[in-house]
């Protein structure tokens, strides 16, 4: 999501080729083996990493300024996020995947790492940098709405009001309501006709 709503902000065409995790097309893996979404191709260039994406449609265009200013406090933001906070986002929607752990711990490990500081952030500004919307506000959003989204009503009733106010301010941007709608799956037509 993060990498598609950085493509549409800088006005970036792209042909959008949806695929299925159990049906990953040898196109695809054949320019980025490790087989994960969302992969970049533009001529002899392969980004498949999210956050390369997001950096280098930013570097063809940013009209409303998401780089360059803040950018310690950009990186440490992206880091906690994608490194310690994604590892208790997997364990927190996937319990079954982890039996030794108890979710309440989870939870609340996540409130410490990251909830918590970006509350008491977003109490003194409306963004995570700023006043302003930033790079890092793109990169965290799909992060914390896929963790509100594992318990709505816990999430509901957790004393971060400026949080909340955060999220339901993304999810109702016109920037994410664009790149959400659902696209049919890709036929990879070549390897149909084995050219
Ligand atoms: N660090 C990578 C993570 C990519 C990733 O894990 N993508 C997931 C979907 S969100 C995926 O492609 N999974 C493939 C699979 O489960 O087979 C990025 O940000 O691009």
């Amino acid at each position: 999501m993060r990498a598609r709503m950085a493509l549409k902000y800088s006005g970036i065409e792209v042909e959008h080729r949806e695929i299925e995790f159990r049906n990953k097309p040898p196109s695809m893996l054949l320019v980025s083996p490790k087989g994960t979404v969302p992969v970049l191709c533009v001529d002899d260039l392969v980004l498949d990493q999210s956050l390369d994406i997001m950096h280098w449609a930013l570097e063809q265009s940013d009209p409303d300024g998401w780089m360059g200013f803040e950018e310690e406090a950009s990186r440490v933001w992206i880091e906690k996020n994608d490194g310690p906070f994604k590892v208790l986002l997997d364990q927190y929607k996937y319990p079954n995947r982890f039996p030794d752990l108890l979710q309440e711990d989870v939870l609340n490990s996540a409130i410490d790492l990251m909830l918590k500081p970006m509350e008491s952030k977003l109490q003194s500004s409306n963004y995570l940098l700023a006043n302003k919307i930033s790079l890092a506000d793109v990169a965290l959003f799909p992060f914390i709405r896929q963790f509100a989204a594992v318990d709505p009503q816990k999430f509901e009733g957790l004393p971060f009001d400026s949080l909340k106010k955060w999220l339901n301010q993304h999810l109702e941007s016109e920037l994410f309501n664009s790149v959400m709608e659902k696209h049919p799956t890709w036929i990879d037509t070549a390897e149909k006709t084995g050219r």
